[in-house]
């Protein structure tokens, strides 16, 4: 097992598009793993493997609040359920230290494959409606603060620039 490094935005790695899985062997399960164990220790409530530079289609999840109910999410295909939609405080472990409000469909229906090539198909909203759609997005290369005003993003990117050059 092993903790993998996050990349921060605006690191241009984020906006690589993943390529989906075709290959369900023991490799791409103890990505899964570790994937599971950098969420968990983050600590953060989904990862997406853009954010560890794997640009495969691999989403772990765990909204529950004992943390013992993990989802693999693998080559993901969801559909808007309802009209409505879901005024939610986002985080992202690629964007530490800043929550924004952002706007989504809040139900949906997911279809997936687990780690071992099996599909499943499951409906999901509120909270895992939203963490399922964040998590997509970082296949798509996309960012929570690109939903945000241009602003906001380059004062968030400012900061963060600000903050990794004095880490180095
Ligand atoms: O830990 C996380 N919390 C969160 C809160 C609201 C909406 C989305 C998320 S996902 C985030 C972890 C993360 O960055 N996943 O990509
Ligand atoms: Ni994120």
């Amino acid at each position: 097992m092993s903790l993998l490094p996050i990349l921060e935005f605006p690191d241009p790695r984020l906006r690589t598009i993943a390529e989906p899985v075709t290959e369900f062997n023991d490799e791409l399960r103890q990505l899964v793993k570790d994937m599971f164990e950098t969420m968990y220790d983050a600590p953060g409530i989904g990862l997406a493997a853009t954010q560890v530079n794997v640009h495969q289609r691999i989403i772990t999840i765990d909204t529950s609040e004992e943390k013992d109910n993990p989802l693999v999410v693998i080559n993901p295909q969801i559909e808007v359920l309802a009209e409505e939609t879901e005024r939610m405080q986002e985080g992202c472990l690629s964007v530490p230290g800043f929550y924004e409000d952002v706007v989504r469909p809040n139900k949906i229906r997911l279809t997936a494959q687990n780690e071992l090539g099996e599909e499943y198909v499951l409906e999901a909203d509120d909270l895992l409606a939203v963490c399922i759609q964040h998590e997509i997005d970082h296949l798509e290369g996309k960012l929570f603060v690109d939903y945000l005003s241009p602003l906001k993003r380059s004062r968030i990117r400012s900061k963060l620039d600000k903050l990794h050059r004095q880490k180095v």
